[in-house]
């Protein structure tokens, strides 16, 4: 029998969407639907002393102008989020502080970043809302403005929020071992500062809603560019009190989210509110500037790390203490700070570690996860220390890396800490050491070197550099699939995570054809709907193959057990003793006498000819929600080579390898695809990426001309070697892969470009590689 997982079943999404047929939120038009813009904050952080929108509401085409005195007592604010309440035993752990900041849906008397929304004016068109905005008159009165995260901890500081004492709105600290004794009892203890800077996600389509309130059954019906539609129907619920089943929320066509889609935003509220009250369709679309401005960007961590390391290369422990530049409110809490601790130490045997993350309020835009969620800073930080140490002892960073890898021998390694779902953190297999040899196999590492001496004789800089990363992938609390035979004979599955890039309807389909024993072709899933199945949580954290994809593996198995016992009935042979292969049901002992699933979904109705057997209930699907018992661990092993120009700073990378472990791969191209895709942003956020404001909060890379992102010119393809280690914690020994190739290339170019410019002595502890970065440490280097 055909097994389609495994292969490289083709995209089953790609006709539709490269053939234009696809239908994203801006695609969406419906009678009579009104269109809305929003008028955003200039200022970093200023007082509103008055809004007059009365010169606004007089244009041509405009319906209202909405400020905050609009939506009091009919909207609220975000204040409870699911992440502020922690597991008991992590929250005992750690000692966390995390105080709540609510965040109004429009700024009432203060804006606290650019971008943020003060004003939406509903109109006929967009042309009339945008012309209507520039006619709403602001008061502004200029606050002080803090960007610097270090100003923003100093006790003399602009408190952000006024309900909070200071601007430190979480902490936390973790404990493992005993990291004096480990320091005092090191050779060497080497002392640096790490930084990551501001990133934003830009996937291709911008943020979207679309609100259409059916006034004569009070159904609300919500379209968005979302990662969770759950959450959004959630959060409409609690914040504008709607019955939650009278809300449908649809995730239609998504073109990326990358992790900041998995916020749910003020527009995602408001604008269905504004449905409810107009009684009629409004629609939404983010332009380029306001993405820029307004969606959560994410990344930008502070690092100041110590290591304690003998002679040989062991490190006996680390210390490290890291602020989190939040912006103005924080909606995931610990989520990426507790992450970047958690996976810090990544493949390597650490058994005493210190680290204290303090997440800081700036007059900035909020911060949320993007692709990796904190793990490509923390590789950042591990990974540089690794090639620092080696700089030091004088030896080659892979033979630190071996030195301190865990072990297979040492698997089911526990780390001594809390995963962030509260379960123990315990890798549970892999073979690091296996996966850095396979890496040095592909690339060609003794040859390498050889060419490297020879290179650099020519005056030519040419360098290697290796990063690691593990991600806990797959985690809960739970993600639902119902799986059902139509009266065709066709099989359909609904998952509550929704794709925005991820071919879910490929991996998916091929989980549900292998058990029924039919082509993927003859599987629809759909997904991205609230009215699917009750209970969906999304797509974010790498998390829809593991738990979307057992869903399905064990809702497939529950129907396709009913399906023999119907056929047993109808063939009169016991179900035991029933095969199910290409599409038809089948004695073992005489495939000749069949049913078809087609027979078997009309014998599963209702009725006279019902066959379902006693004590089942009529009807040919089954319902499995998986509850994950925790994350499971990915891991892989990048490694890029790079040639400088030492003249001009500018870095090329040459070869670009991941060598990873996913567990069991569902669709081979579609993981590569996924790695290839992750690699191209990590390589934005090592060399182009950077948000920046200026002193007074004003974003300066608001474009494209000022934000770079690498083009199909500056990323390589990617050359990749496989693992298979199986996850004993889901049916299919699944690891998620969404994120990995967006955690290890910054620290693998650093590394790459230090070891390229080793006679100098350059350290790189700072994003992105830029050219005039890197002119200024080469200038400094030769100075000295
Ligand atoms: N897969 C597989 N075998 C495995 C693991 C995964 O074939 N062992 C397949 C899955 O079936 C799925 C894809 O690879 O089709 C990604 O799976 P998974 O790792 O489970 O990740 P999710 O489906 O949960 O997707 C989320 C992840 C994240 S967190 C970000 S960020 C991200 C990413 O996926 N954003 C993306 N990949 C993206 N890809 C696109 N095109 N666009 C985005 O916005």
């Amino acid at each position: 029998m055909a097994q389609y997982v495994g292969q490289n079943v083709k995209r089953k999404e790609d006709y539709r969407l490269l053939t234009g047929n696809g239908r994203f939120v801006g695609d969406i038009r419906l009678d009579n639907m009104a269109e809305a813009a929003i008028l955003r904050s200039s200022y970093g952080h200023a007082l509103i002393k008055s809004i007059d929108t009365s010169k606004a509401k007089d244009c041509e085409g405009v319906i209202d102008v909405i400020t905050a005195a609009d939506l009091e007592g009919k909207v609220q604010p975000f204040t409870e989020f699911v992440e502020f309440t922690l597991p008991p035993n992590l929250e005992k752990d750690i000692k966390p502080i995390i105080k709540k900041n609510p965040e109004p849906m429009l700024a009432k008397d203060r804006v606290t970043f650019v971008g943020q929304a003060i004003a939406i004016v509903i109109a006929e068109n967009r042309y009339a809302a945008e012309d209507a905005i520039g006619l709403i008159k602001i008061e502004f009165e200029p606050l002080p403005v803090v960007t610097d995260p270090y100003e923003s901890v100093k006790a003399e500081s602009t408190v952000i929020h006024q309900d909070l004492q200071n601007n430190i709105q979480s902490h936390f600290e973790v404990s493992v071992g005993d990291v004096e004794k480990a320091f005092n009892q090191a050779d060497h203890v080497i002392r640096a500062r790490i930084k990551t800077p501001r990133v934003s996600g830009n996937p291709l389509e911008t943020r979207g809603v679309v609100a259409e309130y059916e006034e004569r059954t009070q159904q609300l019906q919500v379209w968005s560019s979302t990662q969770v539609p759950y959450m959004v129907r959630s959060y409409l619920s609690k914040l504008v009190g709607l019955v939650e089943n009278n809300i449908r929320v649809v995730a239609p066509d998504v073109g990326g989210g990358f992790g900041p889609k998995c916020a749910v935003y003020p527009e995602e509220i408001v604008i269905p509110y504004l449905s409810t009250k107009y009684k009629r369709p409004i629609k939404w679309i983010e332009d380029r500037l306001e993405h820029m401005q307004s969606t959560r960007h994410s990344r930008d961590q502070v690092h100041d790390v110590e290591v304690a390391v003998k002679n040989d290369g062991t490190i006996l422990g680390l210390k490290d203490h890291f602020l989190l530049d939040n912006g103005a409110h924080n909606s995931f809490a610990l989520c990426c700070a507790y992450n970047s601790a958690a996976h810090l130490r990544g493949m390597y045997r650490i058994p005493n570690y210190d680290i204290t993350g303090q997440i800081v309020l700036t007059n900035k835009t909020p911060n949320v996860p993007y692709r990796g969620a904190g793990r490509p800073e923390a590789v950042f930080v591990m990974d540089r220390l690794i090639y620092m140490i080696a700089e030091k002892l004088n030896m080659d960073p892979v033979d630190v890396s071996f030195k301190n890898f865990i072990t297979p021998e040492e698997m089911p390694y526990d780390t001594d800490l809390f995963y962030r779902d509260g379960a123990n953190m315990v890798l549970e297999n892999g073979d690091y050491p296996g996966s850095l040899k396979q890496a040095m196999k592909i690339v060609g590492y003794e040859q390498f070197r050889e060419q490297q001496k020879e290179a650099r004789e020519k005056g030519k800089y040419l360098g290697i550099g290796f990063s690691s990363y593990i991600e806990g992938t797959g985690i809960g609390p739970h993600e639902g699939a119902v799986v059902r035979l139509d009266s065709s004979g066709h099989i359909l599955a609904f998952v509550g995570s929704s794709p925005h890039g991820q071919s879910h309807e490929t991996t998916l389909a091929q989980i549900c054809a292998d058990e029924f024993g039919v082509s993927p072709d003859q599987v629809t899933v759909k997904a991205g709907d609230t009215s699917l199945l009750p209970y969906g949580v999304g797509t974010f954290a790498s998390r829809g193959a593991v738990t979307a994809g057992s869903a399905v593996h064990v809702a497939s198995k529950k129907l396709k057990e009913k399906l023999l016992a119907i056929a047993g009935e109808m063939l009169e042979v016991a179900a035991s003793d029933l095969e199910l292969q290409n599409g038809k049901v089948y004695p073992k002992a005489m495939p000749t006498r069949f049913v078809t699933l087609q027979e078997i979904a009309l014998a599963a109705k209702p009725g006279p000819r019902c066959k379902v057997p006693e004590g089942m209930e009529p009807g040919a699907s089954a319902t499995h929600y998986f509850v994950p018992p925790t994350v499971t661990f990915s891991s892989g092993f990048h490694t890029a080579v790079v040639e400088v120009d030492k003249d001009t700073g500018f870095v090329e990378i040459l070869r670009y390898i991941v060598v990873h472990d996913c567990g069991r791969v569902l669709n081979p191209m579609i993981v590569d695809g996924q790695i290839q895709g992750g690699v191209a942003q990590g390589i934005g956020g090592a060399l182009y990426e950077e948000i920046i404001y200026d002193e007074n909060g004003q974003l300066v890379t608001g474009t494209y001309m000022d934000y770079l992102l690498p083009t199909a010119m500056e990323v390589p393809v990617v050359e990749m070697g496989h693992q298979e280690f199986l996850s004993p914690r889901n049916p299919m020994g699944i690891k998620g892969v969404g994120e990995g190739g967006a955690i290890g290339p910054p620290a693998a170019i650093a590394n790459a470009v230090c070891d390229a410019l080793k006679p100098m002595k350059i350290e790189i502890n700072t994003l992105p590689v830029s050219p005039n970065k890197l002119r200024s440490l080469i200038e400094e280097a030769e100075l000295q």
